[in-house]
């Protein structure tokens, strides 16, 4: 196998699925989304899961970014509605860089194409040190959508951040 262009992590941000892995689909999900572009392009290096918990889940990204060896991307799933228990937002943007406001942008354009409820998405996107965050919102269906609308464009963002 030749090296893939670019390496993502998969942070799902679930209470429920820390709990009971079985009831994560996001995973599956998004690998699908990055397996169905240009073979050789993305490899999805690693996927955690993790409760909806601010320290835990910048422990996790933190890990990833600031690693000797840091991903180029790392997606989140899920705590970007309104929920008191929705934190993902609050938990990542103080770990940004710099914002990325356009990919949010693109995602909610495209995401309103399918569904009015895309505004009940606070999803923050940006760049720590070589990598691209992005917060999708929780739901297999509008995760991927939300990927989808975005992932042509990533390579090119990602070999900027690089
Ligand atoms: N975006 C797309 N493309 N498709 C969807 O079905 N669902 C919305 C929104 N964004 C949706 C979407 C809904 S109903 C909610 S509540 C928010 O994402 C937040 O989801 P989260 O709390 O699981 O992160
Ligand atoms: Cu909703």
């Amino acid at each position: 196998m030749p090296t893939p262009d670019f390496r993502a992590a998969i942070l799902v941000v679930s209470t429920t699925a820390s709990k009971d892995p079985s009831t994560d689909f996001c995973v599956e999900a998004l690998k699908d989304v990055f397996e169905n572009q240009e073979s050789g392009i993305w490899e999805v290096s690693d996927a955690k899961i993790v409760s909806d918990e601010v320290l835990d889940i910048q422990r996790s990204i933190l890990a990833w970014a600031d690693a000797e060896n840091p991903v180029n991307l790392i997606v989140t799933t899920g705590g970007t509605g309104f929920a008191v228990s929705d934190v993902t937002p609050e938990a990542v943007t103080p770990l940004l860089h710099k914002q990325a406001p356009g990919l949010v942008h693109g995602m909610l354009a495209t995401s309103l194409d399918v569904t009015p409820f895309a505004v009940m998405s606070r999803t923050v996107a940006g760049v720590r040190k070589n990598t691209i965050i992005i917060t999708l919102p929780g739901s297999p269906k509008a995760s991927r959508e939300n990927l989808r609308a975005i992932v042509k464009l990533l390579p090119h963002a990602c070999k900027q951040a690089a």
